[in-house]
């Protein structure tokens, strides 16, 4: 079983290489560049009608006929129950895990994204829209570093909900929030960093990472009218 991981290095997609690596699950990457508009292909639609990467598809789905699935959380809950790791079966444990899950979906995801936008990607810098998300950065990471007082990992045992959490934070601690500030949050950055299977989970598509400004064409595609064309 090879699963195909749809992919540009971000940190949405970090998380199912994180996953994929740790529970030693062979996949290969295909890359998905965004900033050329491959999220608009119809074969990428077809799987991942969004727009966004990452999106998989497992050739041994249910049936033991081939399955796509495309949002990062509902890929690792569906990878956590195909491989019986990293998602408790105790109902209980698995609440725990499910509500830091979708805690980093719906708030740590958006809003350091968000951040990220104002930050550095607007034309303008807008200090009412760079204060609100820069602020809500550092709520969550406050939250975060709460849950994390006393406890290794996020939701009891590590689990998809770290995985998920760590790429953003990883970023968010590089611009927008002080680790000093939040020792548990630094403690457990430092854990999972360690982590073999976490360092290769960060490293793919390494060359293709952007660590210039965008090209207005890639600005165009991600952010103009090209998002709401038909298709
Ligand atoms: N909620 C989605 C978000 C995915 C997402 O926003 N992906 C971005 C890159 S981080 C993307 O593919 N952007 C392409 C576009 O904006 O057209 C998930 O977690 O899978």
């Amino acid at each position: 079983m090879t699963i195909d991981l749809y992919a540009w290095p971000t940190p949405n997609a970090y998380k199912i290489s994180i996953f994929l690596e740790e529970a030693g699950v062979p996949y290969r990457v295909l890359p998905v560049d965004i900033g050329r508009g491959d999220q608009f292909a119809p074969d990428f639609l077809a799987i991942s009608p969004n727009n966004r990467m990452p999106a998989i598809v497992d050739p041994e789905g249910p049936g033991a006929t081939p399955i796509s699935v495309f949002e990062s959380g509902a890929i690792l809950v569906y990878l956590a129950e195909k491989v019986g790791q990293f998602l408790p079966a105790d109902a209980r444990s698995r609440v725990r895990v499910l509500e830091w899950l979708f805690w980093q979906m719906a708030g740590v995801g958006p809003m350091i994204g968000q951040a990220g936008h104002f930050v550095r990607y607007a034309p303008e810098k807008i200090p009412y829209a760079i204060e609100r998300y820069t602020n809500e950065a550092k709520r969550l990471t406050q939250v975060l570093d709460r849950q994390l007082g006393g406890h290794d990992f996020v939701a009891g045992d590590y689990s998809i909900a770290d995985m998920a959490i760590y790429p953003w934070m990883h970023l968010a601690a590089k611009a927008y929030v002080t680790l000093g500030e939040y020792p548990n949050v630094d403690r457990w950055l430092r854990a999972l960093a360690a982590r073999p299977g976490v360092a290769r989970g960060m490293a793919i598509m390494q060359e293709q990472r952007i660590r210039r400004p965008l090209t207005d064409e890639e600005r165009a595609m991600l952010f103009g009218k090209a998002q709401l064309e038909r298709r």
